[in-house]
């Protein structure tokens, strides 16, 4: 018999978001085009003005400018003759700069007039919508609103509770991906100078599962093409990625490869308009035209189907003969066994798991065949499942079958989401960085490096939930509200001795206090940093592991603002003592002596200072891409067997999928307007198939709770709920539902999380409907 156990029931705030306002259309033919153009302006005017907005948006992603603080796609490289345009920036990008750029404030006045337990009721919508935070502010024990408090203040204050716990291990220091190389090396030499490698980050919940399965089978855990590559691919795969709303730039690419004749297959739950039809608001076409058909053929997968899709679309090539033998034999590890396996291919298996027909899976594997430039692309679509690893390296499989690995117009391409998370992981913030690593970092500082690993994002929860830790650092980012099981978290933090917040916006994580909060205010990417040293300048990585300089042009939202690099800095001084080796001093008058440091001790980083200042930046070294070498364990590519397990979804259950809206980024909810698939002025919805609305004995636009049900494994159930979400009738795949994050975060079960990576499952949750 199972028991069932409740973990919690959330209602929804009403006051900010008034949700019976929902207007639903159609969805759109086409992504992108004049509107998008438009809203960018709008929303631009909105938050900035006229004369602010006209002074930014030129300097979006230029080689003078500041790197688009919105995702981490490539910029085109001029030094290669690719031009970049007079607007190298998309209409999301556009509203990540408003949204940072905006002239609200966020003052001691506020929070005089806020009770922290009233802010907390607020949504993130209403809270990020308040403007930006203009002075450190403390929450002392017991008392109900921030007060203003001095810097040096609030770093003794800092220290003092860091040095008064049992060890350094009851710390955790999270880190968000927009944080730049510079402030990334600094905060993770800090937090392993005092002793610990604690170091959880938004990657946790993003592309950790990429990682571990590139690291197993290639040997490097980032992507191995450039955006030329992509341009000129014969085929690219774009699975479980929504390109239109989440890296619009992405479509130019794709535009590109239909030009030259190259195919596009998409392989989603949902038709993403920008899956679909592109309308390049750059060329004639796109303004006055239909546009450019994308997708050659759309695989309407079923959630979590992929890794039966590809082991299906494997064993056709395979059945095929063809493989890349040159290849195999010389570059790869593990053919035979691969082989072997892929030949008992269960047909009405692989239907039941991906929902697709035979002869579609047969034309994917032609079109596989037909291609000798092949690039796969895949985001969160692929990372947030219980078999997120096993699936990529499938993905791999097939690539490397193919040969598609280290030679032009070819390669694995998972495309990040933060606009710095790659250079994050490369500068240290892991909790598991490998040894030569933490040694060079020792030997250059002359500090002792703990080797024992740290905690994850989802281990962070669990070690604060018992008490393990009891001090909480978050370096940018919205912890309380980008990590699962909504309850356990807050439940989690509330019980910190410490809660620290390094930020640019007002948000969730801010309201959910430990017994002492502090927030500190730090400058954003559009800003000028000056310093005593003169005018400085960060540098990021994006998506195609490209290293570049970024300078803010616009003056600080405030004067008390300090970068971040100033604020790691000086906090590690008065954590670490005035007699720590490192000469913490020096870095914020100067951030070339960050560099210098970087130089030596991160890999590929040499000569970094020089490299960083050419207009295009550099590329870091990529042995597979570069030279079909693989610093694997076995030396070689390696092949994996990878057996999919079904995911039984009980009578009058759906699998619930969490994804973003076209107005928002991650938790900063820009606006109520998900243009592409015609949902208008609500968030609280949760799109289900018209036959599934049917059979489950609703109508469209029925009000329910959503109920997850999550099996622990012991025989007990566990029930979480998110109250009064709204039924839209949407053409998603059968069987598959779809709601918005952070609102149906509650619904994730703390330990439900991939298998390797750790990552929460955060796109295929079980859930059942519940009429109010
Ligand atoms: N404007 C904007 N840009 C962003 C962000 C943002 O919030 N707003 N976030 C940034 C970040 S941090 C990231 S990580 C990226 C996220 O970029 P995406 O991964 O594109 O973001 P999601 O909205 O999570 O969309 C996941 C996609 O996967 C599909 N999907 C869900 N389940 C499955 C499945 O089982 N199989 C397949 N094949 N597909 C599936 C969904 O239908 C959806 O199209 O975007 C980055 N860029
Ligand atoms: N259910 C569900 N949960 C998810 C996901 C999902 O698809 N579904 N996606 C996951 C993914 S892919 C990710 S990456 C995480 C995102 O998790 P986070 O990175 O933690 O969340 P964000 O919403 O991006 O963080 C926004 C906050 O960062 C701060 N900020 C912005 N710019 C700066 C800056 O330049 N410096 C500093 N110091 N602070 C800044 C602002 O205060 C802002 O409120 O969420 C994950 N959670
Ligand atoms: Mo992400």
């Amino acid at each position: 018999m199972c028991s069932t156990l409740w973990i919690m029931s959330r209602g929804a705030p009403e006051q900010d978001i008034d949700e019976s306002a929902l207007e639903v259309g159609t969805p759109k033919p086409a992504a992108a085009g004049v509107k998008g153009v438009l809203v960018s302006l709008q929303r631009s005017w909105e938050q900035m003005g006229l004369a602010r907005t006209v002074r930014t948006l030129p300097l979006l992603n230029q080689r003078a400018g500041f790197d688009c603080p919105g995702c981490a796609w490539p910029d085109p490289r001029e030094a290669e003759g690719d031009k970049r345009k007079l607007a190298e920036f998309c209409e999301n990008g556009a509203k990540a700069v408003a949204e940072e750029a905006t002239t609200r404030r966020v003052g001691p006045e506020f929070f005089a007039a806020h009770p922290v337990a009233e802010l907390a009721e607020r949504t993130d919508y209403w809270l990020g919508q308040q403007g930006r935070l203009t002075r450190p502010m403390v929450l002392r024990e017991g008392d109900t609103h921030y007060r203003p408090i001095g810097w040096d203040e609030a770093f003794g204050l800092v220290a003092e509770k860091l040095r008064g716990l049992a060890g350094p291990d009851e710390a955790v220091f999270y880190t968000s991906g927009r944080t730049s190389n510079e402030a990334a090396f600094l905060y993770q030499l800090m937090v392993r100078g005092f002793g610990t490698n604690n170091l959880p980050d938004c990657s946790n919940m993003c592309h950790e599962s990429s990682g571990a399965a590139l690291t197993e089978t290639i040997g490097v855990g980032k992507g191995s093409v450039s955006l030329a590559d992509l341009e000129q691919a014969d085929l690219v795969l774009v699975v479980g990625q929504n390109p239109g709303t989440n890296h619009p730039r992405m479509l130019s690419s794709l535009e590109k490869v239909k030009q030259r004749g190259g195919r596009i297959i998409a392989v989603n739950p949902l038709p993403e308009t920008g899956l679909m039809r592109f309308k390049n608001p750059q060329n004639a076409r796109g303004v006055l035209g239909g546009g450019t058909a994308l997708a050659d053929e759309f695989a309407q997968i079923r959630i979590g189907g992929d890794l039966a899709l590809f082991r299906a679309v494997n064993a056709l090539v395979l059945a095929e003969g063809a493989v890349d033998r040159e290849f195999v034999e010389s570059c790869t590890h593990g053919f035979g066994e691969f082989q072997a396996q892929a030949a008992d291919l269960d047909w009405d298996e692989v239907r039941a798991a991906t929902g697709l027909e035979r002869e579609q899976v047969e034309r994917i594997a032609r079109m596989v065949i037909d291609s000798e430039r092949t690039v796969a692309c895949w985001a969160m679509g692929l990372t947030q499942q219980r078999q997120a690893v096993a699936t990529i390296r499938e993905v791999v499989n097939l690539l490397l079958m193919r040969g598609m690995i280290g030679k032009p117009g070819a390669g694995v391409c998972p495309v990040r989401g933060h606009s710095n998370v790659q250079g994050d992981r490369t500068m240290g913030i892991w909790e598991k960085m490998p040894e030569k690593f933490l040694a060079a970092l020792e030997a250059e500082f002359a500090i002792p490096v703990p080797r024992h690993h740290g905690l994850d994002t989802v281990d962070s929860i669990r070690a604060m939930r018992s008490g393990r830790v009891r001090a909480f650092v978050g370096m940018g980012g919205n912890f309380v509200s980008a990590t699962p099981d909504t309850a356990a978290t807050e439940k989690a933090l509330r019980g910190c001795e410490l809660t620290v917040q390094i930020s640019t916006k007002l948000n969730r994580s801010h309201v959910v206090p430990g017994r002492t909060a502090l927030i500190l205010p730090t400058l954003g990417r559009t800003e000028r940093d000056a310093q005593a040293g003169g005018p400085q300048f960060v540098t990021v990585e994006d998506s195609m592991s490209v290293v570049h300089a970024s300078r803010g042009r616009l003056a600080p939202a405030s004067e008390h603002l300090l970068s971040e690099v100033a604020i790691i800095a000086r906090l590690a001084r008065r954590l670490l003592g005035p007699e720590h080796p490192v000469r913490w001093e020096q870095f914020e008058t100067d951030y070339d002596t960050i560099r210098d440091h970087i130089a030596r001790v991160v890999p590929g980083c040499a000569d970094y200072n020089r490299r960083v200042r050419e207009p295009d930046g550099f590329v870091l070294p990529h042995p597979p891409r570069d030279a079909r070498s693989f610093p694997t364990a076995t030396g070689k590519a390696n092949f994996t067997v990878n057996t999919p397990e079904p995911i039984t979804v009980g009578e009058g259950r759906l699998l619930l999928q969490t994804l973003r809206s076209h107005d928002q980024y991650n938790t900063t909810i820009y606006g109520l307007s998900d243009r592409y698939r015609g949902i208008e002025d609500a968030r609280r919805v949760v799109m289900v198939h018209p036959d599934d609305i049917a059979a489950l004995g609703h109508t469209d636009g029925d009000l329910v709770d959503l109920v997850s049900e999550w099996a622990t494994g012991d025989g007990t159930v566990e029930e979480r709920r998110a109250e009064r979400f709204r039924i839209v009738a949407y053409p998603t795949a059968p069987g598959c539902a779809a709601a918005y994050y952070p609102e149906a975060n509650p619904l994730v079960a703390l330990d439900a999380v991939a298998e390797k990576s750790n990552t929460p499952v955060s796109k295929a949750i079980i859930v059942r409907l519940e009429r109010r």
